[in-house]
């Protein structure tokens, strides 16, 4: 699993830039470096001069060599380096020709293209980070809100994985003392470590639990809480989401059945990222296009965080209204009356979801659109604030671990209570242990690290 060879990708986005790096990673990295690098000084060849060296030159290519770019590289030294191998960062003009030429000729002196999050992965397997550690590196480059970055730079230091690291010593404890009750079965000391062990256990699995409960909210930081809008044809579904983002992002018209498909934007709100869904006003509709849009609509409104139900409140409701109604019944909703510039003509009676709340907003003058981003905030972050004090998970991964863990625990602390045999308690430990330590990367499987990281992006 250990890697040997050098690795090597561009590290910046695709298009133009003042700059683009192409990062090399591995034992030949300044092997490569020497043959590829004229520096202006010829005494600081990459591989002679002090770990941490920038050097200016020019980027040769050894075939002809006929110079490429101007550049800077520089030289970090494993173990002190990112993946803690030797590291070569060459700076060069950031156009995109410029840069995969420098790339064509890395690879040709012998590196290999690096696979998504291979430099992260080759951190992880050399022992720098920890794999939560390397699971926020991603999330701290995909952070949408300034919330979402501090979640995800207290992961990156460390924080989650100090935790978990605490919580597997704790469960290393408990398999030794259920291992030593097997070994030296007097019954006087079974006794007393069976009292211990069971409070130990509850403490262990209530202290993971309560790691499990931050998921619900903490992933939406991650994620981003997927709202969508939804509603008969003309309320004003797509005037909402226009008034929500600030700007004229969908088309409106007087017409029903303008908007056909799913249109998703990104809005922050105090700090927590919304992924806005406006959608097609759900009606039948014989139309083949407009089918499609609905059955759009219904399967966001399925998947959606949070719903924006909308209606007119300058109208009494309608057939389509009350067939809304009944499909959001279930859902954590958010009543919408729209167009309240209007006459209101609008009643309920006791048809709406018990405890959704209701807001009142005009698309046309604003009205209400701050109450309702302040709705959002409020009821999707009930727990919020309390939970932030200590650390959060926030991916599904992170959450399914604990919960299964949680889960041998709970068996474990009945085979306790019934008296069953101390080896079959020492393997429900043994598998709480393990799913604790697929999380931190003590236990390591191939298949999880190969999801982890074909999620990130090359050069990372
Ligand atoms: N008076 C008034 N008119 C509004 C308001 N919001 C939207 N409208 C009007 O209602 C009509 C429909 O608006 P849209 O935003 O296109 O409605 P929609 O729900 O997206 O409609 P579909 O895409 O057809 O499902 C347009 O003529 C808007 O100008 C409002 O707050 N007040
Ligand atoms: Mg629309």
């Amino acid at each position: 699993m250990f890697p040997d060879d050098t690795i090597a990708a561009i590290a910046t986005p695709i298009g133009q830039g003042g700059i683009a790096i192409v990062r090399l990673s591995g034992p030949d990295a300044l092997k490569i470096a020497d043959r590829i690098f004229r520096p202006r000084n010829a005494a600081r060849m990459p591989s002679k001069v002090l770990t941490y060296s920038v050097i200016y030159g020019l980027l040769i290519d050894p075939a002809n060599c006929s110079p490429v770019d101007e550049v800077i590289v520089s030289v970090m030294h494993g173990p002190h380096s990112y993946t803690r191998e030797d590291i070569l960062e060459i700076n060069g003009h950031g156009g995109m020709v410029i840069i995969r030429r420098i790339l064509e000729i890395v690879l040709a002196e012998g590196a290999r293209l690096a696979e998504p999050g291979e430099f992260t992965k080759r951190a992880f397997l050399n022992g720098r980070i920890s794999l939560t550690q390397a699971e926020a590196v991603m999330d701290l480059i995909t952070a949408k809100t300034e919330e979402s970055r501090r979640i995800a730079a207290d992961q990156l230091r460390g924080s989650l994985a100090e935790k978990l690291s605490a919580t597997r010593n704790r469960l290393l404890d408990l398999c030794a003392l259920a291992e030593v009750c097997i070994d030296f079965p007097e019954d006087e000391v079974e006794l007393k470590t069976s009292e211990q062990m069971g409070v130990e256990l509850e403490a262990v699995a209530q202290e993971l639990e309560k790691l499990s409960r931050t998921y619900n909210e903490a992933r939406f930081f991650r994620e981003g809480l997927a709202t969508a809008i939804v509603g008969r044809p003309n309320v004003g579904k797509s005037s909402l989401l226009n008034a929500l983002l600030a700007r004229d992002r969908a088309i409106v018209t007087d017409r029903p059945g303008t908007t056909r498909d799913l249109i998703e934007e990104y809005l922050n709100i105090s700090g927590l990222p919304v992924r806005i869904i406006d959608t097609a006003g759900i009606r039948n509709s014989d139309e083949t296009i407009e089918q499609e849009g609905i059955r759009r609509s219904l399967r966001a409104l399925e998947n959606a965080d949070c719903i924006l139900a909308v209606f007119d409140g300058s109208m009494p409701l309608d057939a389509e209204d009350h067939s809304l109604i009944r499909k959001i019944s279930s859902g954590n909703v958010i009543i919408v009356v729209n167009k309240a510039d209007l006459d209101e003509q609008i009643s309920f009676g006791n048809l709406l979801p018990v405890n959704s709340p209701l807001v009142r907003v005009s698309t046309l003058n604003g009205k209400g659109i701050d109450d309702l981003k302040s709705l959002i905030v409020t009821t999707n972050l009930k727990e919020w604030k309390e939970e932030r004090e200590g650390v959060v998970i926030t991916n599904l991964r992170q959450k399914q671990a604990i919960d299964q863990s949680v889960m041998a625990l709970g068996r474990a602390a009945q085979i306790l209570c019934r008296n069953q045999p101390l080896e079959i308690l020492a393997l429900e430990l043994r598998d709480a242990l393990e799913h604790v330590g697929s999380l931190t990367g003590d236990v390591t499987h191939e298949a999880i690290l190969d999801r982890i990281f074909s999620e990130f992006c090359i050069g990372k």
